[in-house]
């Protein structure tokens, strides 16, 4: 298949052309460097560097003799965008350009309008791009778990059906995000559940949990594919940033109580994911949910896994708990179903001891480039 990666040069972007350029699809990758330039902008720079797009994909060539194209701009504006989808005609694209953290949403005014226009502003012109240059191309879309929040009942994979006064109805399952962040993903589901409607588009809208991990099957032990590793307030993520922590040996930083649960995954799982939805495309007129993540926990339970490896590796964690940032329930019920994936074959990685310790071995490596001061910065959600 002809497949487009929109926010090609990201944590999943990047890794994600690579698996399905090895899978043998023809793959162009695209990105505008936002992420770059907004890690820049608020001194917030990966572990190490990562070099350019196009470097990548040559470096990717030279080791795999696999081409990836590249095509750099912002996929926000009509005239690049057009260009993209009259030259490459997708059978499918993989939606991942948006501004991807919760923390930069919630800095201030400008990071908020930068957030929901950018977000917005390129699902829309992807939806306008498909109807005319590509109609039965398959939208995947990453969507997020945090949708739906924390409500106090199941929450199922994306639809619920719903009895009323003696009448039954299916909608989509009740949303209530977390940040600014969040809540643009939920605008961007209305916005294709009603293109799907209105255009028979044909939409995949993968609901991801928080993802961990560097190595894939295809970098292989190889460093230099490795894509970005944030581990700042702002873009890093809970998993990645604890193992920098341990590593620094800088308390690890529970938010508040530590009883937030999560769906996670590992970075090889979403791209198992990913593959497994291209390969098993959404039928026209169809949006199809996947609840993405393999395994629930909270942050204590986090905490003390990471501090558990840390010991067996003779690296001293310490555990803290910080005054939580941000507005969220600390203990609440959590239990969302997850079965849409592993039904087409998914078969998941899970966080063990032995995956700790190898992201803690990597992440050693360049302790020398750590920077303490990166870890917090207390954006407040109020
Ligand atoms: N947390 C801590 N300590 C930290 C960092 C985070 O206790 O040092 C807590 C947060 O308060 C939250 C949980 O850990 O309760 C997860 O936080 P996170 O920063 O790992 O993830 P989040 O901000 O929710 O966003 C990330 C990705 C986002 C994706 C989302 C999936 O950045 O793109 O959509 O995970 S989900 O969390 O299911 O919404």
């Amino acid at each position: 298949m002809r497949v487009l990666i929109l926010g090609g040069d990201g944590y999943l972007g990047w890794p994600t052309a690579m698996r399905l350029s090895k899978a043998g699809h023809e793959v162009m990758a695209v990105d505008n460097y936002l992420r770059r330039r907004l890690c820049r902008e608020e001194s917030v720079e990966p572990l190490f560097e990562v070099p350019e797009l196009r470097a990548r994909a040559q470096l990717w060539q030279e080791k795999s003799g696999r081409e990836i194209a590249v095509r750099i701009g912002d996929l926000a504006d009509w005239t690049f965008i057009a260009e993209v989808f009259a030259e490459f005609r997708p059978d499918a694209l993989v939606h991942y350009a948006e501004q991807p953290a919760a923390p930069y949403s919630m800095l201030n005014r400008r990071a908020a309008t930068l957030t929901l226009q950018n977000n917005l502003g390129v699902t829309l012109s992807v939806i306008y791009a498909v109807r005319e240059f590509a109609p039965d191309c398959h939208v995947v879309k990453l969507g997020t778990m945090g949708e739906y929040g924390t409500p106090n009942i199941d929450i199922e994979e994306g639809w619920i059906d719903i009895e009323h006064k003696g009448r039954k109805g299916r909608f989509l399952f009740p949303r209530q995000a977390g940040s600014l962040y969040h809540t643009t993903k939920v605008m961007d589901t209305d916005l294709l559940w009603f293109y799907v409607r209105v255009w028979n588009l044909r939409v995949t809208d993968l609901m991801q949990g928080p993802v961990y991990g560097l190595e894939t099957y295809e970098t292989n032990g190889d460093e230099s594919l490795y894509p970005f590793l944030n581990y700042d307030e702002i873009f890093g993520t809970v998993v990645n940033r604890f193992i920098v922590q341990a590593i620094h040996g800088y308390p690890l930083t529970v938010y508040g109580a530590g009883g937030q649960t999560r769906g996670y995954l590992n970075l090889k799982d979403t791209l198992n994911c990913i593959q497994l939805s291209i390969e098993n495309p959404a039928e026209k007129g169809e949006l199809r949910v996947f609840n993405q993540f393999v395994e629930t926990f909270s942050v204590n339970d986090l905490a003390r896994r990471v501090a558990a490896a840390g010991r067996q590796l003779g690296i001293d964690v310490a555990i803290k708990s910080v005054a939580n940032p941000r507005k969220e329930a600390e203990e609440h019920y959590y239990n969302p179903a997850h079965t849409g994936l592993l039904s087409l074959g998914l078969k998941p990685h899970l966080l063990t001891d032995d995956v700790l310790a190898g992201m803690m071995q990597t992440v050693m490596r360049y302790r020398n480039r750590i920077d303490p001061a990166k870890f917090q910065r207390n954006i407040r959600w109020n």
